[in-house]
Formats: structure tokens, sequence, C-alpha cells
């Protein structure tokens, strides 16, 4: 396996020709209209944005370079007698839009390993905040802690021509990627287990590594930690946390700037969040009504009355998605696998057949089916991962894979800063109400 930038470089110079002759073919198409209730719409449905790594379908889901997860459970490289792929995989598909052989795989495991020493003052940085403070809010601290290794900065500083960006790029992301496993278990180590912290075990692979430095040492663990890793690794462009580091990083600013940014995003409630969300809620409701495996009938009773509250129901609901979404199902499918007894688990599938039915009579919500966050609480809290506000921190470690994949396309396809247009509602009623 030759070495994977010198592989990066190769795809580079078709890519930006493929794009140029389109864009000299149809750069005057229209592709499609975008209605004032868009504008105050959040910009729902509004293709604005390029971004080759995954495309969601509202009612299909996620795939990635073409594939649904079904077909990369099936064709993604796995670990020595596992059964999930490995997060490695998904990035080399997202990164070269090559399915990997086990030997890219290795090649992209050496490489994080090889990167993986996180400096010391990030450490520090995180050791001077109080041990309370939110995992995401560490998180991001730690990234901008790193920062100081940015290869960008320097390149630039030093005059670098345009067309190199992404070398120095592909370094930052390369060992940004690296040590984000690293950082997040010290921010778990540090929160929840008084700082007795677990050395990396530079033999394992990337989510393996992951698991044993968060102290998980079971197998099962690990395949969980890999589909993890895997499934929530990106989703099309225009989410918040994938959208801000497209954004960010349009300005120039590096790939620690560009995805602290990001994950600032993804610490929103209606976003990332939304998985500690949902094991808070599921806990509550179930404490309120007397523990166990509560009945449809009181689980639908404390819906209502979470709704009545002007709370919305967490996990459940989707910008784009139309469909149970395509990650809820293969984290229910791993339960199903390997703990179809857990009580927990069967209060999330109750709660699934509760919900839809419920949402749908409000009607104005347009996706009353459950989401990637509906899920992934039941399976870390089954394996003891009891520490639900660190969760949207598993989510970011994954989310890097896709969003810096694609940054690195950004910077070799020469993408420019991002500008769109505003208006104001003044300028608006004299145009339309005239
Ligand atoms: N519970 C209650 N109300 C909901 C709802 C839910 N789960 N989902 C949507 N609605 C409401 C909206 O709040 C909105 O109400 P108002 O008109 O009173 O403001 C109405 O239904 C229409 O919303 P929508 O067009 O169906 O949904 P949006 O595209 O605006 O928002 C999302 C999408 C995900 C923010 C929303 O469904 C939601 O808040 N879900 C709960 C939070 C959640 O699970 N987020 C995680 C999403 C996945 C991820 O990014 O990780």
């Amino acid at each position: 396996m030759e070495n994977l930038k010198q592989h990066f470089s190769t795809k580079i110079d078709s890519a930006a020709a493929e794009i140029k002759d389109f864009l000299a073919k149809h750069g005057d198409k229209v592709v499609g209209e975008v209605k004032i209730s868009q504008l105050y719409g959040g910009m729902r449905g509004v293709k604005a944005l390029i971004t080759e790594t995954s495309k969601l379908d509202p009612a299909e889901g996620i795939r990635f370079r073409g594939y649904s997860i079904p077909e990369l459970q099936d064709l993604l490289p796995k670990a020595p007698g596992g059964n999930e792929p490995l997060p490695e995989g998904i990035f080399y598909l997202m990164l070269f839009d090559e399915l990997p052989t086990q030997e890219a795989v290795q090649a992209v495991t050496k490489e994080w390993q090889k990167r993986a020493d996180v400096p010391a003052h990030v450490f520090k940085v995180l050791d001077a905040l109080p041990t309370d403070t939110h995992p995401m809010t560490q998180f991001v601290s730690a990234i901008m802690a790193l920062r100081t290794e940015s290869e960008f900065h320097t390149a630039y500083r030093d005059g670098i021509n345009k067309k190199d960006y992404w070398q120095p790029t592909f370094e930052d992301v390369m060992n940004l990627i690296a040590r984000l496993p690293r950082v997040a278990a010290y921010i778990y180590r540090r929160t929840y287990h008084n700082g007795d912290h677990i050395a990396p075990d530079p033999s394992l692979d990337w989510g393996g590594n992951f698991a044993h430095m968060l102290g998980f040492n079971d197998e099962e663990f690990r395949e969980l930690m890999r589909i993890y890793l895997t499934i929530h690794s990106d989703h099309e462009g225009g989410n918040v946390s994938g959208h801000t580091i497209h954004l960010v990083g349009s300005a120039l600013s590096d790939a620690y700037q560009s995805f602290a940014a990001g994950m600032n995003g993804l610490a929103g409630p209606l976003h990332g969040l939304a998985n500690q969300e949902v094991i808070r809620w599921t806990l509550a409701m179930r404490d309120e009504l007397g523990g166990g495996l509560p009945s449809k009938d009181a689980i639908e009773g404390y819906v209502r009355k979470t709704l009545d509250e002007g709370k919305v129901i967490p996990g459940f609901g989707h910008a784009v998605l139309r469909k149970t979404d395509p990650r809820y199902t293969a984290q229910r499918e791993f339960a199903l696998k390997h703990m179809p007894e857990d009580e927990l688990f069967q209060v999330i599938s109750r709660i699934y057949e509760v919900v839809p039915a419920v949402l749908e009579e409000l009607g104005k919500v347009k996706n009353p089916w459950p989401n990637v966050d509906a899920h992934s609480g039941q399976l870390l809290m089954h394996y003891g991962l009891t520490e639900y506000d660190f969760y949207t921190v598993l989510f970011g470690v994954s989310r890097s894979l896709g969003t810096l994949a694609s940054l690195i396309w950004d910077r070799a396809l020469g993408m420019p800063i991002e500008r769109p247009g505003s208006t104001t509602t003044k300028l608006l009623k004299e145009e339309y109400d005239a």
C-alpha cells in the first residue's frame, strides 16, 4: 500500500477536472427554487452545498459514497474475529471514494497509531477545568489546545502556495483524528473515574484502543465502538456540525478551528446532544412511572406530558429524514443480537412503538420516526458507560471522520470562502407586497 497522502495526491487532478468540465457544461443550470418560507425556515431543503462524502435520502437514509449501512457492514474490513466494520474503513472510503482492502485499513490504523501522541499541555488545559465542566466543553477546549500543532497555520504564515493548501490540511486532519480518542478518553476518566487514566495500547485499532482507554475491555464493547464510530461519521453536508466545519474552514481557518466550531454545534440539544437527552428523559420517565418496564399507556401519558410542557421528545424527528433512521435500525439490530433481554432496550423499543403515533397526531411534526440518538445511549448503558453527559463526545469523535475528510477535499479543490446572501423582511415586503 502506497503512502496515504501520496495516494490522495493522485486523486486531486481528475476530481478537479471533472468538476471544471461539469461546470463548463452546466454551470448556468438552475438546481431548484427557494421559497420565502425557506428563508425563515432554517433553509430546509435548499440545495446549496457540495459534500461528496455522503448523501442523505429522506426515505432511505444515509449512503456513504453510495453505500448504505447494511452494505458497509458487509463490505468494510473488520477486526480479527469481529463482525462490525472498522471506522478506519469508512474514513478511507469517504476520503478516497474507494472501498478499502484489509491492507488499506491497516495502513490507516498504522498512520493514526503513529500520530496518536497528545502533547502534554493539552492535558494541562483539561486539568485546569473543573471536573464538572460538561464533557463537550472540555472536548472543544482540548481541540483548541491541540491547535498549537497546526501545520496549516505555520505553512500559511510561511507563504504556502494556495494549490498546496491541502497538504498541511491533510497532516492536521490525520493528526487530529489520531489524537481524538486519547483526548476523549482523558476527559471521561478525569470526569468520572478520579483521573485514573489508562495508557493507550498501541497494538489496537482506532476504535478498539478508544474502548480500551475508556476502560472497557470487553470485546463486545469494542465491536459496539467500531459500529458506533462508523455510523455517526457523516450525514451529508447541511447538518449543523458538518456545515459549520465546512463554513469555518472556508475562511481558511485550520482543521482544529473548524472542527472545534462544528463540535460546538454538535453540542446543541437539537443536534448531537440529543443522545444524552434521550437517556436523561427515558430515565426520568422510568423513575416517575415507578421503574421497570412501563406499559405503553403509561409511556404515552409521559410523552403527552412532555409535549404539554412545551418540550421536544428527544431522539425523534429529523430535518431531512422521513422514515426510521437506518442508524437507529443498525443499533437496534446490535441490541437484538447482543442484549435482547436488556430491560432498558425493551423500554426503548416500547417508546418506539408509542411515540410516532403521538407525534403524528400533533399534525405539525414532519418526521415522527426515531433518529440515531434514540438508540445509542441504551447500548452504552448496557455495557456500563452510564455517564450520559459524555455521550455527545463519542458522537463528536466519530463525526471527525466524514467532516474532516471533506475538509481535505475542500482545500484540495480550492473551495471558496462561503458567503450566502441575506435580506430583510422590510425588503422582501417591498418586493412582494407591492
Ligand atoms: N418532539 C416534539 N416536537 C417536535 C419533534 C419532537 N421530537 N420534532 C419536531 N417537532 C416539532 C418542532 O419543534 C416544530 O414545532 P414548532 O412549529 O412549534 O416550532 C414542528 O414539530 C415542525 O418541526 P419539523 O419541521 O418536523 O422538524 P425540524 O426540521 O424543524 O427539526 C429536529 C428537526 C431534529 C430539530 C426536531 O425533530 C427535534 O427537535 N427533535 C428532537 C431533538 C432530536 O432528537 N434531535 C436530534 C436530531 C439528530 C441529530 O442531529 O443528532
